[in-house]
């Protein structure tokens, strides 16, 4: 079985992002992170060019699942609850980076903005037609999203990466759930979930003017 590949592919992590929704509208935080790392396994058998993706990813997941296993560990269950708990005790450096430089909201906000990278880039897999090249979709979601986010030398160095991806079938092959049909087929089921899961997240950090923390 190829490193990092949990025996039932891709499925199983975008179906996690469904799990990420609580009947309440919460995002809960274990899910969400769970998500993440079978999406950095992912990115892991594409290869070491994209290494210096997968271990910022890491690092951040890290953060939080430190948060998680803490004092506060309550505090840290869903998304809302590290929002209201981290304001609250004023934990966020909210206008320039300051004595928090690893707080959740700002940890999350990163994964948060590289989630809309995810939902474009699936979004353009889905509709692409076959002849279709992965970096090309992967570049225009990137810039369209994250790259916003980025310095130059980051945008320059994921722009090259994205020329290593592999082609279109191969993509949806190393996806794993079966004929390129189903794999699309799969997408469309998944990709509802991940797009919640980003309004719900975009709102809450826009009622609390979260979204440009340094
Ligand atoms: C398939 C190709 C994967 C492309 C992933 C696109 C993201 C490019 C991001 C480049 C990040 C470069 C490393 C450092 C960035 C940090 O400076 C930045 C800001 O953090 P900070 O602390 O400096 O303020 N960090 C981020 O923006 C977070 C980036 C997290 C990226 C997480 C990517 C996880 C892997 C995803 C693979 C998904 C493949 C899914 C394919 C599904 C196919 C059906």
């Amino acid at each position: 079985m190829a490193d990092g590949d949990d025996g039932n592919g891709l499925r199983n992590v975008l179906v996690t992002f469904k799990s990420c929704l609580a009947d309440n509208q919460e995002i809960l935080m274990d899910p969400y992170l769970k998500g993440w790392k079978g999406l950095v396994r992912f990115l892991n058998t594409m290869g070491t060019i994209f290494s210096f993706i997968s271990k910022d990813a890491v690092a951040k997941i890290q953060i939080m699942e430190t948060f998680r296993s803490g004092d506060q560990k309550e505090s840290y269950a869903t998304l809302q609850s590290m929002v209201q708990y981290e304001l609250s005790n004023s934990l966020v450096d909210l206008k320039q980076p300051g004595s928090y430089p690893t707080s959740g909201c700002r940890t999350i906000l990163r994964l948060h903005r590289a989630l809309h990278w995810l939902q474009l880039f699936l979004e353009a897999l889905q509709t692409s037609e076959a002849d279709a090249q992965t970096s090309v979709l992967c570049t225009d979601s990137y810039n369209a999203s994250l790259a916003n986010h980025h310095a130059w030398i980051i945008r320059k160095a994921a722009t090259m990466a994205f020329y290593a991806l592999p082609t279109r079938d191969a993509f949806l092959a190393n996806m794993r759930v079966g004929t390129n049909e189903e794999a699309i087929a799969m997408l469309e089921e998944a990709l509802p979930h991940i797009r919640k899961v980003y309004e719900v997240t975009e709102s809450l950090y826009a009622q609390h003017n979260l979204l440009e923390l340094p």
